[in-house]
């Protein structure tokens, strides 16, 4: 492939995560640049509309929100991540819009000072959970046996319950076994694990420290 993809990642993002998960996955040749997203260049205010990452340069052109950049990097390469029954693949779009609510909520249950706040957003989180484990195969993966673009969407959300569940002890996935055994099927693969840079479990535990929320006060050490 003679395009060249340079990917804007910030180290901690669950959504860049996705895309590299696809990248991974799917053996495609990439530059990674990290930015501080506390203190972004100002190349990256000119370059990103929304401000965010991730950002996908294709031959310079730019690509954002991390479905587009997942479902673009599935698009230029064989075999397709994506289920073939439309109805399928469009209720997993879905779905893995569903699973950037979830991240959404995680945050400040994870940052928030007020403990009443940070336990309601837990209650969410556990509730969209819960709604999720109601449409999930029972498989080993979302849809059945097959890992699929919603798979590489999702692993994200599950490494940083796993960070939190090691963090805290609180599991959120204590509920749900479905969910449960998928995320540690998902954890388990190299294209998750390598997804990552080795030292984001240390520096995951460094931002809880760091935002001094509710969390923070449940820290082991
Ligand atoms: N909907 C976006 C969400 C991306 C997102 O929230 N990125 C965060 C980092 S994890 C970000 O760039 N935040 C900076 C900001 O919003 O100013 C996507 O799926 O790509």
């Amino acid at each position: 492939m003679s395009t060249t993809l340079e990917l804007i990642s910030f180290k901690l993002c669950p959504f860049v995560q996705r895309a590299v998960i696809v990248l991974k996955k799917k053996n495609i040749d990439f530059d990674i640049t990290y930015i501080d997203l506390g203190n972004p260049p100002e190349w990256f205010k000119e370059v990103s509309p929304l401000g965010q990452v991730p950002v996908l340069k294709v031959d310079g052109e730019v690509l954002f929100e991390s479905s587009v950049i997942q479902e673009y990097v599935d698009e230029i390469t064989l075999p397709s991540l994506q289920p073939t029954d439309p109805l399928v693949k469009a209720k997993n779009r879905a779905w893995i819009s569903f699973g950037g609510e979830i991240l959404m909520a995680l945050h400040p249950m994870v940052t928030h000072k007020d403990e009443a706040v940070s336990n309601e957003k837990r209650g969410v989180v556990l509730q969209k959970l819960q709604q999720l484990e109601a449409v999930h195969s029972g498989g080993a993966y979302f849809n059945g046996e097959e890992f699929t673009m919603i798979d590489a969407a999702y692993a994200p959300m599950f490494m940083r319950m796993d960070f939190i569940k090691n963090l805290t002890g609180i599991d959120l996935l204590s509920e749900t076994p479905k969910l449960a055994k998928w995320a540690e099927n998902l954890l388990a693969l190299e294209c998750v694990k390598a997804s990552v840079v080795p030292e984001l479990p240390m520096m995951y535990k460094g931002m809880v420290k760091h935002m001094d929320g509710y969390l923070a006060t449940l820290l082991a050490d």
